[in-house]
This record gives structure tokens, sequence and C-alpha cells, in this order.
């Protein structure tokens, strides 16, 4: 993710019916095409106006919110925020697979740091379910050495890079991500999102971002 002002809504990397049964077509249409399209438009009306911040990356917006003028403070946090963390969120899944689960050194992580992949799966699984409103659960490492693991949630479009540390997996748990299949049932979509991880995609982010840093 290396863009600049003024951003594009960045293409889907599957057939919106990659995801079926497990996130419908429509769902993931509505979701990509309008929901980040709008993140993305608004973004940049947002930034029209400031020239200084036209050679920003999503990144690099996301961590200078606090130093933002008052008038765009919120609205970049928002915007930024909704394009940065559905990009992360739409790669990370891929068409849905059984006994889905990560290898390599990432799992060697969650071992460590969780006792169990199953441990994982069920503490993301409450986190997901403890956001109220709207937001996001993550798997995040903290990358200053120990590469350590551990979930954060996110209210709203805020992102775990505010905190300093490299979000690996988001889960977008606002109702427009699910309400078109499943209406309400928040559990039946988390429990359906588990098979779509791309855990190599996950690999890939957990081995850069933590020699990056
Ligand atoms: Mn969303």
């Amino acid at each position: 993710m290396s863009q600049h002002y003024p951003f594009s809504l960045e293409p889907l990397p599957y057939a919106y019916d990659a995801l079926a049964p497990n996130i419908d077509a429509r769902t993931l249409e509505f979701h990509h095409d309008k929901h980040l399209k709008t993140y993305t438009e608004n973004l940049n009306k947002t930034l029209e106006p400031y020239p200084a911040l036209h050679s920003y990356s999503l990144e690099q917006l996301i961590l200078s919110v606090p130093v933002l003028p008052d008038s765009i403070r919120t609205a970049v946090r928002n915007n930024a925020g909704g394009v940065y963390n559905h990009q992360l969120y739409f790669a990370s899944m891929r068409s849905p697979r059984e006994h889905n689960e990560p290898t390599g050194s990432l799992r060697k992580a969650i071992d460590v740091c969780f006792g169990s992949f199953d441990a994982f799966w069920q503490a993301f699984e409450k986190a997901g379910l403890s956001v109220f409103g709207s937001g996001y659960a993550w798997l995040v490492a903290e990358c200053g050495g120990t590469h350590k693991l551990r979930i954060d949630t996110t209210p709203n479009q805020n992102t775990p890079l505010e905190t300093n540390v490299c979000p690996l997996l988001p889960m977008d748990v606002w109702e427009h991500a699910y309400y078109l299949q499943q209406q309400n049932r928040r559990a039946a979509y988390i429990e359906l999102f588990r098979p779509l991880i791309d855990w190599d995609v996950i690999q890939q982010r957990f081995d850069s971002c933590c020699q990056a840093k």
C-alpha cells in the first residue's frame, strides 16, 4: 500500500463470488463497491484543499492524525482508516478452505503466545463479539524484537497503527460486513470468516513488518 492522493478504489483481488458461500457476492459487492468507494472518495475530498498532504501514504496520514488541523482530523482518521482497514481486510481472504490454519513461523508464534491455534481462535472470536457497535478485531504483532502477538479491537475505522504495532489480520465486524447475508448474526459471520483467512498473506505481513521495524 504505497498510494498517495488522489487515492483510487483498489480492485478486489478476486471475483465477487470467490468467498461464497461464506460471504456471498452481494455482500462483497456492496462492501467493496459502495462502502470502500465512499471512504476513498471522502478521503480525497478531505485532502483536496491540503496540498502539503498529497504526498502522504495512507500509513503516513494515519500516523499524522494527532498533528493534523482540527478541521480535518476526524475525517482523515475515519476515511484514511476506512481505506487502509478495508484494503487489508479484503486482501486477508481467499476462497473457503476446510481445516484452515497457519503454518511456519507464524504458527509457532501463535502457539507460543496463545497456547494453541484453537485458543487463539477462541480469543479472536470473543474479541470480535465484544466490539460494541462498529469496529474491528485484529491479530497484531509487537515488533520490538520479540514478535509477540496479541489481539486488539478498534472502534469505527481506527487502526492498530496508531498504537505502534504491526496489523496482521483484521476482521471487520461492522454490520455492513454481514447484514445482507446474516442480518444481526455476527457470531455466524465470524464462524464463516475463519475458513476464508489467507494465512499465506498473514505470514508475509508477519515476515515483512517485523523486519521493517
Ligand atoms: Mn467494512
